[in-house]
């Protein structure tokens, strides 16, 4: 089939790049431009599968609000005037090459944003290109989602890359811990039909959602109610309830691992009584939910950002592995079992360092350090104070705590640099935006998807349109900034220009189906794409473990220090509030809030239950102020059950005051103001987003 070339008008086949799902899109174009974006039914892996927010990308693409032509700061927060690329890289450049020759890298930082990962152009650029200067200030969003995964994983496997997923397709009984896959479409796990998966699972027997709402994917299947960050409890009573009755694959544990008679010891501290107190579910319901688990021939355990943003979160995650591995679920069908990408992993680092600096040790963990030191990095003068700042598709003074201090620190930095495609809270700072593509016009993989995909999958996706406006993609960007900054910097500079296909097809040729000719051109030529095999193959798991004896450590002095530390903390207060966040089907973080018929209906509510609306005098559709010591917030509060007594919900990623005008009008407020910029799990660097303690005060009265 010959496909068209950028721009040409007929219908272009291509895939959605805003989630982990990778769903199978169409693009007409008429005249240039697209018209119309619908789902691709000749997609193997989506067959047809999208959501509203893949076809609203249109109406990002050709937003009026969006920049597309370089900006640089001129006078307050906020306002740009338009340059030319030339102006704006060589300016960039000198200040750079500046900054770089008298502090060094030390002076540089960087903040890698959600988008990005999905996104060739851009990872196969910016980080590059950082590393290559020698900068180890790089910060992401990892930071509020996945690094607690990471350590647990570098604990258990030795590498923090490889990340266990539940084999939909195979499975019978499935518990989701901290997910809401209905509305996210999985994370860390790609299965574009997966309410599809999720039901069909059910019908052949179980999914158990433990959540402390009552959310999307709770409703269809069973719920059990949990307390927010309390669930450490939970799975520490589930790992102890299949010791203590014997339920535990004794062979596997002999053959495979090492630390589990430690790990059993430690648990006899857990008591029934503290696992009630702790996340209000009755011990004897856990231990059931345990038992019911061990029987079932073919099940997992699944979790995702529900466990990883609490003050135990490695703990947590390294205790959902355990659970599926004593039960003798893990690597095999239907259980819970590493992915097979088709991209060579051996240059990839799975490292975990502890980094002494200026700041005290951080955690390096997937090549990022923690978030919560960006402000302090910029702000604390002296040696290695940070004065440029690069930050790709992200929006941190939304996403991340401590808004205030994040704003404080990027107005005062020498240079700012941003590549996106809107004018953001967070960029309206910089000294320039640098516009970039969406992913109509660019080329990609789903390199994310790729370890996770339940049904092994590959696709190539070549640009429908050429860049609208003046928009480059982020490799281009880079490649011309490293020219200029050669020839201006004292210090040697040897970066090749990047090239992210031609890095791709050489990690696909050597790569698991590289000898069955799987590379660029194979894929260029298959547009709708590839389907590498029915279901994972669980086969060789062991080649995949990185510690030394090629055994997985269910203990060891970073476990033991978690649980240290869980015992000594202060029992929950019975009395107390804890906030939590949810994510909705038409909202994407803090962005795609520009699309009127995405954002038309939302409008940010805290959730309360009757019980704790009646404690505190509020009444449905009360302003209130909720405290938390980090800060505070007023809002409108939603009365409902969906959410477990004693605790709240509010999304975040609101409270808009960029270019985005539509966005600007939403209302809502910007929930991290409540999240404490100065904590964050010691082991990890993971911020601490859910189970925050709050109070809610009426603002007015219950019966107003
Ligand atoms: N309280 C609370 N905070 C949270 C969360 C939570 O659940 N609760 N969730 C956290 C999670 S999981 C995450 S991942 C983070 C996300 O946080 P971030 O990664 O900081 O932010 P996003 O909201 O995803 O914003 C992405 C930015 O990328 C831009 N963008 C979109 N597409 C492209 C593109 O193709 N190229 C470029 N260059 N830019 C693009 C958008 O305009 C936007 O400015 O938020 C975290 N923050
Ligand atoms: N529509 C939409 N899809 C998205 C996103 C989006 O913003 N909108 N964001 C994308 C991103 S960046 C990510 S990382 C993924 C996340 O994908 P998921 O992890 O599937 O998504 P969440 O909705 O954040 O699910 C977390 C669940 O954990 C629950 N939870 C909160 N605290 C606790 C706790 O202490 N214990 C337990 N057991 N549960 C808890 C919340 O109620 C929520 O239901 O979604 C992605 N997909
Ligand atoms: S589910 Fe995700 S990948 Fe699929 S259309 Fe929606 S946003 Fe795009
Ligand atoms: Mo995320």
């Amino acid at each position: 089939m010959e496909r068209l070339r950028p721009g040409q008008d007929g219908r272009h086949v291509t895939f959605c790049r805003i989630c982990d799902a990778f769903c199978g899109l169409t693009a007409d174009v008429q005249d240039g431009r697209i018209v119309k974006v619908g789902p691709d039914r000749d997609n193997p892996h989506s067959q047809g599968h999208i959501c509203i927010k893949g076809p609203s990308m249109l109406a990002v693409t050709y937003d009026p609000d969006r920049v597309t032509q370089p900006l640089r700061r001129v006078g307050a927060p906020g306002n740009f005037e338009p340059v030319s690329w030339d102006e704006a890289l060589t300016d960039i450049a000198s200040r750079l090459a500046t900054i770089y020759d008298d502090h060094g890298p030390e002076a540089i930082a960087s903040f890698h944003g959600n988008p990005g990962a999905y996104n060739i152009s851009g990872q196969f650029s910016f980080k590059p290109f950082l590393d290559r200067l020698g900068v180890w200030k790089q910060y992401s969003s990892a930071s509020q989602d996945t690094t607690s995964r990471a350590v647990a994983s570098y604990a258990l496997y030795g590498s923090s890359i490889r990340r266990p997923l539940p084999d939909l397709p195979r499975c019978d009984f499935l518990i989701i811990v901290g997910a809401n896959p209905l509305v996210s479409h999985g994370s860390v796990l790609t299965a574009p039909r997966i309410r599809e998966d999720l039901d069909a699972i059910a019908q052949r027997g179980r999914v158990v959602v433990v959540d402390p709402r009552l959310t999307e994917t709770a409703e269809r299947f069973e719920h059990i109610a949990v307390r927010p960050a309390g669930d450490v409890w939970m799975l520490a009573y589930m790992v102890k309830t299949l010791f203590d009755e014997g339920l535990e694959d004794l062979a596997f544990l002999e053959r495979h691992t090492v630390g589990a008679r430690e790990l059993r010891s430690a648990l006899g501290q857990v008591t029934a009584e503290r696992v009630r107190q702790e996340c209000g579910v009755e011990p004897e319901t856990i231990a059931a939910l345990a038992r019911d688990f061990a029987a079932a021939p073919r099940a997992a355990l699944y979790s995702r950002v529900g466990i990883c943003r609490g003050p135990f979160s490695t703990l947590a995650n390294v205790l959902v592995d355990c659970v599926n591995i004593i039960a003798g679920k893990f690597a095999v069908p239907g259980g819970w079992v590493f992915g097979n990408s088709p991209l060579n992993a051996e240059g990839r680092p799975g490292g975990y360092t502890l980094r002494p600096s200026r700041l005290g040790p951080m955690p390096i963990v997937i090549g990022y350090a923690p978030f919560n030191a960006l402000a302090e990095e910029i702000l604390t003068s002296g040696d290695g104070q940070v004065r440029a700042f690069f930050v790709t598709s992200g929006n941190p003074v939304l996403s991340a705590p401590g808004p205030e201090r994040l704003q404080a620190a990027f107005e005062s930095l020498e240079l700012m640099v941003s590549f996106d495609i809107y004018l953001t809270e967070t960029n309206r700072f910089a000294d320039y935006i640098l516009p970039t593509t969406t992913f109509f016009e660019r080329e990609d993989l789903p390199v994310l998807g790729f370890p996770n995909m339940v049904r092994p999958f590959a696709q190539y996706a070549a640009p429908v349109i050429p860049p609208v406006g003046e928009a480059r993609s982020e490799h281009i960007i880079l490649s011309d900034l490293v020219a200029r900054l050669g020839a201006l910097t004292d210090r040697p500079l040897d970066i090749a220009p990047f090239d992210p296909l031609a890095a791709l097809d050489g990690l696909l040729r050597t790569g698991r189906w590289g000898q069955d000719g799987l590379s660029i051109e194979r894929l260029k030529a298959a547009p709708h794409g590839v389907a590498l095999a029915d279901n994972i193959d669980v086969s060789g798991w062991e080649k995949q473990m990185r510690h030394e004896d090629g055994r997985i450590r269910l203990w060891d002095d970073l476990i033991a220090g978690e649980f240290d530390r869980l015992w000594s903390s202060p029992p929950a207060d019975a009395e107390g509030l804890r906030l939590f966040g949810r994510r909705e089907l038409r909202s994407m973080n803090s962005w795609m809030h520009n699309v009127d018929r995405l954002v038309r209906q939302q409008s940010p509510v805290l959730q309360m239950h009757p019980d704790d609306a009646a404690r505190h005098g509020i009444g449905h559709g009360s302003r209130a102020v909720v405290r938390s010591k980090a800060g505070s917030m007023e809002v409108d509060v939603s009365i409902t059950d969906a959410v477990t007594a004693g605790s709240v919900c509010y999304p975040h990623g609101w409270e808009h005051d960029g270019g985005w005008q539509r966005a600007n009008a939403t209302g809502g407020h910007n929930v991290n103001v409540l999240a404490d910029p100065a904590a964050a799990e010691v082991v990890s660097g993971s911020s601490f987003l859910d189970g925050i303690e709050v109070t809610v005060t009426p603002l007015t009265p219950a019966d107003a």
